[in-house]
Order: structure tokens, then sequence, then C-alpha cells
């Protein structure tokens, strides 16, 4: 019947589901919205994927009726799949702002990852489950990452272990997905899980298909060091939006006509990338400071297209602030962010705005709540919220010089200085910030970020290997994610930044437009180098 190419969603518009909506359609189904109680007695199949925070989603899940329509179905065994939050959601309570009383129909608790261990968290990134039981939708997935964003997680006990199918070891060994009959749900993401997560959401789509045979289990490792493909994008001088690339952050060519540098067209590209491999593909606008992103339509384009068939997490910054246009309208910074999420971005990167936040938050020491770093991640969760930091290596011949954090360098500078600090910059790095990348770090870190991108401007586009120095100094400051940037300039440059430093991913933009080292020659050789990476 037509009711069976049709896929009931729950989405009470919190987040980015667009994802979700892509993958399903992808598979050959289509999406009907849930706006009744109604509509979820009476869907085929369920799929919710929670976003936000937990108090949040219940509360819309209680005003109106949702909760007792997903509890009667659930208990009726009809087809359902949560993911993340749609997980975490049918438990009895969270610590999430909490206690908060869930849907209980699952025995526990959910609870905080402890970062005090030495475990980042957020849990970002691309990790291997231990299969419990049979749980049929992930019977294809093996040995093979998914990929976690979360701080909250659930864990097993003798009162929910008929319901718990597999398990992922992330200093807790926490439930990573429940069964019970045609009831699924999981805490990774299956829509940004690349082709395995596809395969998990088509088991769930076709539960009748025929069985390929059992992939050979594993014991589950690591968290993966993520691979990222970053492109820079601006629009060129013919008002085209372009893929660029800068030498030190100077993106125009040194020609009689000085254009901007052109290396490929953003759509094209961030496919190639998920094809070649990437873990994930991160969009900078580099003129975003100037001109209004909600202006500049085609980036929103852009986000679109890519989130149809690129199944990875999708970074999205540039002009991240609010924004008064030449009408004296208003945007806030959250408004502009919003319609990055809406649009398919997973995660939002915040530059210039989120130094002036940091300026401001070590000069009061008071946490206004109005910066746009705090109000993102306030609605969105930190998990969603990047910051990027552009420093620049300033050398000194004393560490006393500056009321920064210094570092002794292991390259001495060009006049034997054996010192330095990072200061940070705004504006694509032309202005120079009274605030050092060391001070930044932490500062965003207590403001709310869930992970910082860095950058290096004295070493991007060099292909001369990554800052260690900096990045070490950086990922051993903060207990949140570090994605070690510029300077890229092959495979072996990644497992040096591995090695020497605590960074848990490692981003690229040069090498990859100009195809000098392919994507999967860095993970092969990573691989061969004993550093834990998704094949
Ligand atoms: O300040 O919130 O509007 O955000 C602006 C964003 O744009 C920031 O994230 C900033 O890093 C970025 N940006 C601004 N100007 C430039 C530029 O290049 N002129 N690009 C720029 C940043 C650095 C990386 C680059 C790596 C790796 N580019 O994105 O991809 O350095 O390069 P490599 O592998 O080739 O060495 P806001």
């Amino acid at each position: 019947s037509a009711g069976d190419s049709v896929v009931t969603l729950l989405d009470y518009g919190a987040g980015n589901v667009r994802s979700v909506r892509n993958a399903i359609r992808h598979l050959g189904f289509d999406v009907k919205d849930v706006q009744t109680p109604e509509d979820i007695l009476n869907a085929n199949r369920l799929v919710f994927p929670g976003v936000g925070a937990f108090a949040a989603a219940m509360d819309v899940l209680n005003k109106n009726g949702m909760a007792e329509a997903l509890c009667s179905y659930i208990e009726k065994d009809r087809p359902f799949l949560g993911i993340c939050l749609g997980l975490q959601l049918l438990f009895e309570s969270s610590e999430e702002k909490g206690p908060v009383k869930g849907l209980g129909l699952i025995p526990g608790v959910v609870g905080r990852f402890d970062s005090s261990n030495g475990f980042r968290v957020p849990h970002i990134g691309w990790n291997a489950l231990q299969i419990r039981k049979d749980s049929l939708i992930l019977d294809d997935v093996g040995s093979n990452h998914v990929y976690f964003v979360h701080s909250y997680r659930a864990m097993p006990s003798d009162e929910n272990k008929e319901w718990v199918s597999s398990s992922c070891n992330y200093g807790d060994n926490f439930i990573a997905s429940v069964r019970r009959g045609n009831v699924h749900a999981v805490q990774f993401h299956p829509e940004k899980s690349g082709d395995v997560g596809l395969s998990i959401l088509r088991r769930f789509l076709y539960p009748k298909a025929q069985l390929t045979k059992k992939p050979t289990e594993r014991k589950a490792l690591k968290l993966a060091k993520r691979v990222i493909a970053c492109l820079d994008v601006r629009t060129n001088d013919k008002g085209d939006l372009v893929v660029t690339k800068g030498d030190q952050y100077d993106v125009r060519e040194h020609t009689k006509e000085n254009e901007v540098r052109e290396l490929g067209k953003p759509v094209e590209l961030a496919r190639q990338y998920y094809k070649d491999g990437a873990d994930e593909v991160s969009f900078l606008n580099i003129t975003g400071f100037r001109d209004f992103p909600l202006g500049d339509l085609p980036m929103l384009q852009v986000l679109r297209y890519t989130s149809e068939n690129v199944f990875v997490p999708l970074t999205v910054g540039g002009g991240i602030r609010d924004f008064t246009d030449a009408n004296g309208r208003k945007y806030s910074s959250l408004e502009v962010a919003s319609e990055y999420f809406r649009c398919g971005a997973d995660k939002i990167s915040i530059g210039s705005d989120a130094v002036y936040a940091a300026e401001e938050y070590l000069r009061t020491g008071v946490k206004s709540g109005n910066s746009s770093l705090e109000q993102i991640s306030r609605v969105y969760g930190n998990q969603a919220v990047v910051v990027s930091i552009d420093p620049r290596r300033v050398y000194l011949k004393n560490p006393e010089d500056v009321g920064f954090k210094t570092i002794r360098v292991t390259n001495p500078g060009p006049n034997g200085e054996e010192f330095a600090w990072y200061q940070c910059t705004v504006s694509g790095g032309r202005e120079g910030r009274p605030i050092g990348a060391y001070e930044l770090a932490k500062a965003v870190e207590e403001l709310g970020a869930g992970e910082i991108l860095l950058n290096c401007i004295d070493c991007d586009g060099q292909k001369k290997g990554f800052d260690i120095d900096l990045i070490k100094l950086i990922s051993d400051a903060v207990s949140i994610p570090v994605i070690a940037s510029s300077g890229a300039g092959s495979a072996e440059h990644f497992s040096e930044v591995f090695r020497k430093t605590n960074a848990s991913a490692a981003l690229a933009a040069g090498i990859f437009h100009r195809k000098e080292v392919p994507i999967q020659s860095v993970k092969e050789h990573l691989l061969n180098e004993g550093i834990e990476v998704r094949i």
C-alpha cells in the first residue's frame, strides 16, 4: 500500500534533522511529519531523531500529548527507531540540567560522561561497537566505526539487559543501542555514519530484506582520530561562490589581476571528499566577517545541496554574530546559526565573535550569557558549537615580555628567539587582538564551546607540517576535543600530530584540493602507524 513507502518523522524543531530526512529519502522513502499524537499511533514506521537538551524535548512531548502516544506506540511493539536523544528519552530520567523525568520505558538513568579520567567530553567522533545480542539493524556494522556526538549516556545494568544490543567504550562502557522486538534506538548517528550508517537505516526500513553474511566481530576499539577536509569558501570577483585556499590567509593570486584563487566548486568538492573517506567536511565562509551570511543565500544553498548526499558531519563557519542589515532589521547570531542548522549543518564554527566574547569574559570575570557562543550552545548544546582560533606566532626573547601564556619553541625564531606566544586574530587574520590562543581556548571552553578548530596563520598553506608546539599547548589546556589545522603537506604530518599531541582530529585543505595527498592514503598511513582511524 502507499503507506509502505512512508516513514513518519517526529521532529519537534530543535535542530538539524535535515540529514535524517535526506538519508530516508536517499533510501527510497517519503517522509511524513508528525503533527498530532494520532500521527504517531497511525505510523507504519516511526523515526525519532531527538536533538537539543533532554528537558526541552520532554517539555515538548509532554505538552501536546506526544509522550503518551509514543509510549503506547512503543508498548505495542510497532517499528520504531530513536536516534541520540531519541534513545536517551526512553530511559527513566536524565541528569542533564536535572534530574528530569524521561518516558520511563527502559530502566536506567542517563548521566554525564566523566571527563576527569582523560576522556574528552563531548564524546565526538567515530567509535566501534561491541555487539551484545542480535540487533538486526546492526548486522552489517561489524568492526566499522559509527559517528557519535554527545555528553550524556546511559549505562548497561541487570535491569535493562534485555534491551541492550550494543555498547561502546569511551571511559565507560555505555549503551550504544537498544532493541526489543521492533523497537530500536541508537546513541550514535546513522545518518552521519557514511555507508555503514545508511546500511543501519536500510535494515530498519527494509527489515525483511535478505540478510547478508554477518560480519566478523572484533573487540571494540578506541575512538578513531578524525581526518577532516576543509573548504574555505568565498565569492570570486564575478560573484560565484568558490573554494579558495590561502597562503598564510592570503587568497589572492599574485598576478596583475590579483584574482581570488579558485580550487573548485564547494558542493562538488564536498561530495568528492565524502566519497574519498573524509570523516567530516567543514565549510568556512571566510568573508563572513564583512558580508552577512543570511544575505549570502548561496552558502545556505551549498549546505542544502551538500547534505542531500554527504552523510558525515558538516560544519559551517563564518559571520556568526549579531547583525543589523541596511534596512535596520536586526538579526541575532542565534538566528544565523539556526538557519545554518536548518540547511544541514551539524555544527557551526565561530571565529571573531568568540574572541570578543572571551576578551569580555576575561575582563569582567562574569559570563554575560549574551555572547553568540553562549546563546547557541545553550539552545543547541555545546557539541554543536566549534570555536575557530586563528592565531599568529609572536617570537619573544624573554617570556616575561607579555602577559600571556608563552612557550619555549622547538625551532628558534629568525633572531634566535627561544620563546613565543600565540596572538589571536579576528576578521580572517587582519587584526591582532590582546589575547593569546591559550587564554582564548580556556575561556571559550568555559563559555560553552564543544570543540576547538585550531588554525595557525604562520603554517597555513605552507605544507611544512602542523605547529606541534601550539597544538600541544592547546590540546593539553582544555578537555574538549581539539582539531589540529594548518600546514599539512604529507600523510606523515598527520601521524606526527597524533603522536606528539592530544589532538582528536586533523584538518587539511590545500593538499586535498590540489590532489597531492589523497584522504585514503592519509588513512592508510595512520593505520600502518597503529593509529585508530575509520577505514
Ligand atoms: O570570524 O566567525 O567570521 O569566521 C571566519 C572563519 O573563516 C574563521 O574560521 C577563519 O579561520 C576563516 N578564515 C578567515 N579568513 C581566512 C583566510 O584564509 N583568509 N580561513 C580563513 C581559514 C584556515 C583553515 C585552512 C587550514 C588548512 N583558513 O581553514 O583550511 O589552515 O589549510 P592547509 O591544509 O592548506 O594548510 P568569523
